[in-house]
């Protein structure tokens, strides 16, 4: 597993060069979820496959960016579905956006997630990873070199909201939730991009960001295999929990195809405690 997280510490370096010196505009192409894919995506993409198609431990790969599954090693161990720029439309104005690691071993499902790890693109490069049985580990690059900072544990409540999606699509009882965390004053941190906004409320010690099915996305928005499930991992190690609409943990999901979304909520005991009430959700 070392090789794998030294690579993505190599990976980190590389992107975070091309997103500061980079062309910020679109290519001509669409992604697997027919969404415009910016050049910096698609350059992203190809740093990491490039550094991962060498190493015998990877089976495969399986990219937010293309379909299917790149076989690499038949006698590899893992499968690394990686997100390789979140939140890239947010980088033409200057705000944080992040890469996505899950490492899986057999199957596609949460249960055989291994190990994950972010990276977060902003003034700094900050990178987490997360393996079984240890709470996530926080890495800070200075002249491109990673140093340890902590291990990462959120409290038990927070005071951070980030709720996502676009409201007027939110159900009630949805809304009734987020508006009543703000009434207990909790402080709305949304920037649109998912690695810094989960990234803030594990080292601001807690809260909640939830991206519920909303009416015109009723499946949510994140993918299970390389956005939902590696964050629930690196949340429920950290203390917290992460769970779907109906109260499911995020790390029973079985996808059935790479490309798959759930309705997602990470946060800290209380919020999401306080969640299941809002959506009369049984224990
Ligand atoms: P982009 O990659 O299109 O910028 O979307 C980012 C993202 O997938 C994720 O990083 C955010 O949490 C989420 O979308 C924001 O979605 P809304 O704008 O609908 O809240």
């Amino acid at each position: 597993m070392l090789t794998i997280f030294d690579t993505i510490k190599n990976i980190a370096i590389k992107i975070d060069h091309e997103i500061k010196n980079e062309d910020l505009g679109y290519c001509d192409s669409s992604n697997s979820s027919g969404e415009d894919q910016l050049k910096l995506d698609v350059k992203s993409d190809y740093i990491i496959e490039e550094a991962f198609k060498d190493i015998s431990l990877v089976k495969a790969l399986v990219s937010e960016e293309k379909e299917g599954v790149m076989e690499l090693h038949d006698d590899g161990k893992y499968t690394i579905c990686y997100d390789p720029l979140d939140g890239s439309s947010l980088a033409d104005v200057n705000l944080s956006v992040g890469s996505i690691f899950g490492i899986y071993e057999g199957e596609l499902k949460a249960e055989n997630l291994v190990a994950s790890a972010y990276v977060v693109y902003g003034p700094r490069i900050e990178l987490v990873l997360a393996t079984k049985g240890s709470k996530p580990k926080h890495y800070r690059a200075k002249e491109g070199l990673f140093s340890f900072i902590c291990e990462i544990t959120l409290d038990e409540k927070g005071k951070l909201n980030a709720p996502g999606g676009t409201q007027q699509n939110w159900d009630k009882e949805h809304k009734t939730f987020v508006d009543g965390l703000f009434a207990e004053g909790y402080r709305l941190r949304y920037s649109g991009g998912m690695v810094p906004d989960l990234h803030q409320i594990l080292l601001k010690g807690g809260g909640i960001f939830s991206y519920p099915g909303t009416s015109d996305k009723p499946q949510g928005k994140l993918r299970q295999l390389f956005e939902v499930i590696p964050f629930a991992f690196i949340y429920e190690q950290a203390g917290g929990q992460a769970i779907n609409d109906k109260g499911m943990r995020l790390m029973e999901l079985v996808p059935s195809h790479p490309h798959d979304t759930s309705p997602c909520f990470f946060g800290s005991n209380y919020e999401i405690e306080a969640l299941r009430s809002a959506y009369g959700i049984k224990i």
